[in-house]
């Protein structure tokens, strides 16, 4: 399946140096100097340029990009289409604040998010600038509106960096080490991670999901409980798919309690997993939903989008911030809404994971040590584990394979509550031979 875009730079793969190559290895140093290390960076290969299926480096390397800067760049890296309204937005005006004197292309953004995200119902929509801002909100909201204080999250759930969201952030280290006391009244469940549970993934459904209802019964009582949030596919956590039946009665039991059920879709939203948003995969229909990464080609921009009757209970004033729904960021959000519209790129997710799980299904054949594979649409991960039969997680084989992906030019990121899965993100409009080749680099790493 072809891509309708023109790309601007040359779709190809080639590594001229090491990778790091020198001139990356120099920025590295001086970033060191300036940068605390509590910054990371998967591959510290200083960029460019970038569109496609490609980033280039300052050495003149073209790497592979399996990542799309964590699920963002769905639409390619400075896509034509995002650019061309950006640079004209630029040029009229760059900031008013919303809350001082407002503009069309934020309403516009606001009634695409009620139009396209699940639901017939009537919605309202609102922008802020990043996700764990959004996800912020979201909380605000659903305590508000229900007068509760309880908030519900997930083992193996990644919500943010602030201090809610990274409450709400199940891993330990790095995200919360050393950053406490976290924010009071957040409570975390089982989740239903089919790889692990310990009778088996068919079982693990439903019987996560009673054991999440009861324990919310027996710890804090459900008419106490403000919002559940739930990712549809934990991302941070290690793309743990929820084994069948999971979101769907955690998503009845919210609404039997008067409880606001919150999908953060901030990673799999915009056509990621093969339908606009993960939710649909589930046939649920959240109170809110949080949207941020691919809503905007790159530019900052998340939004909050729920039922009209907990979005206006709020009072005036009682939300906003400075930059939340910028004008440059909003113009590139219609742009990718046009773009995934006009180049069937929810179709294209669905084919980039027709094309890829089945080759990791064989490749997990051939190699013991890839215990699960597992994802959906453009979304994909591999988990390594010891093999032999053993489950234990292999964290450094899973960097290793990482390193050698890497070094032939194919920038893969890790991910995972214990840090042994390699996942998946190729922009939604990376063409089908880069898709292959670096398939084929991913093979070849297993051989060594
Ligand atoms: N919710 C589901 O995936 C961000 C985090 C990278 P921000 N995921 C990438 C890192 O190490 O910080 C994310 C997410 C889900 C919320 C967020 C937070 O979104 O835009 O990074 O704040």
């Amino acid at each position: 399946m072809t891509s309708q875009i023109e790309h601007r730079l040359p779709q190809e793969r080639r590594v001229v140096t090491e990778i790091p190559g020198p001139r990356s290895r120099e920025l590295q140093e001086r970033r060191t100097g300036a940068v605390p290390p509590g910054i990371g960076s998967v591959l510290p290969v200083y960029v460019t340029e970038a569109g496609g299926g490609v980033v280039v480096d300052v050495d003149g390397n073209s790497l592979i990009d399996f990542g799309s800067g964590i699920a963002v760049t769905g639409v390619g890296n400075a896509n034509p289409r995002v650019v061309e309204r950006v640079r004209a937005q630029v040029e009229r005006f760059t900031h008013t604040c919303f809350m001082v004197a407002p503009y069309e292309s934020y309403v516009a953004v606001c009634e695409a998010l009620n139009r396209l995200t699940p639901g017939d119902h009537e919605k309202r929509s609102f922008l802020v600038n990043s996700g764990a801002e959004a996800v912020e909100n979201a909380v605000k909201i659903a305590r508000h509106a229900t007068g509760r204080q309880a908030v519900v999250a997930f083992d193996h759930g990644f919500h943010g960096r602030t201090l809610l969201t990274m409450t709400l952030t199940a891993k330990a280290m790095p995200y919360r080490a050393g950053f406490g006391p976290m924010a009071p009244e957040v409570y975390r469940m089982p989740t239903a991670y089919g790889y692990r549970w310990p009778t088996g993934p068919d079982n693990c459904g439903p019987e996560a999901a009673a054991q999440a209802i009861d324990q919310i019964g027996k710890q804090i009582g459900a008419g106490n409980v403000a919002a559940v949030i739930l990712e549809p596919i934990h991302g941070e956590g290690g793309f743990i798919v929820p084994a069948p039946g999971f979101v769907r009665a955690i998503a009845d039991f919210c609404k039997a309690n008067g409880i606001v059920f919150i999908a953060d879709e901030i990673q799999t939203g915009f056509a990621r997993t093969g339908h606009l948003f993960a939710s649909e995969h589930e046939g649920v229909v959240p109170d809110i939903i949080t949207t941020a990464k691919g809503i905007a080609g790159g530019l900052p921009l998340a939004g909050v989008t729920g039922r009209a009757e907990i979005m206006d209970r709020i009072h005036g004033g009682g939300l906003g911030g400075t930059y939340g729904g910028n004008p440059l960021a909003c113009e590139a959000a219609l742009a990718v809404l046009e773009e995934i519209e006009t180049g069937g790129l929810v179709e294209r997710a669905g084919w980039i994971g027709d094309t890829m799980l089945p080759r990791l299904r064989a490749l997990a054949e051939k190699h013991d040590v890839i215990g699960d594979v597992r994802g959906r649409g453009a979304m994909t991960a591999i988990e390594l584990v010891k093999g032999g039969g053993s489950k234990e997680p292999d964290p450094e084989l899973t960097a290793e394979i990482a390193r050698r992906c890497h070094a032939a030019g194919l920038l893969v990121l890790t991910t995972g509550t214990y840090n042994n899965v390699v996942r998946f993100l190729p922009p939604l409009v990376i063409p089908e031979h880069l898709l292959v080749e670096g398939l084929g680099i991913l093979e070849s790493a297993f051989e060594g």
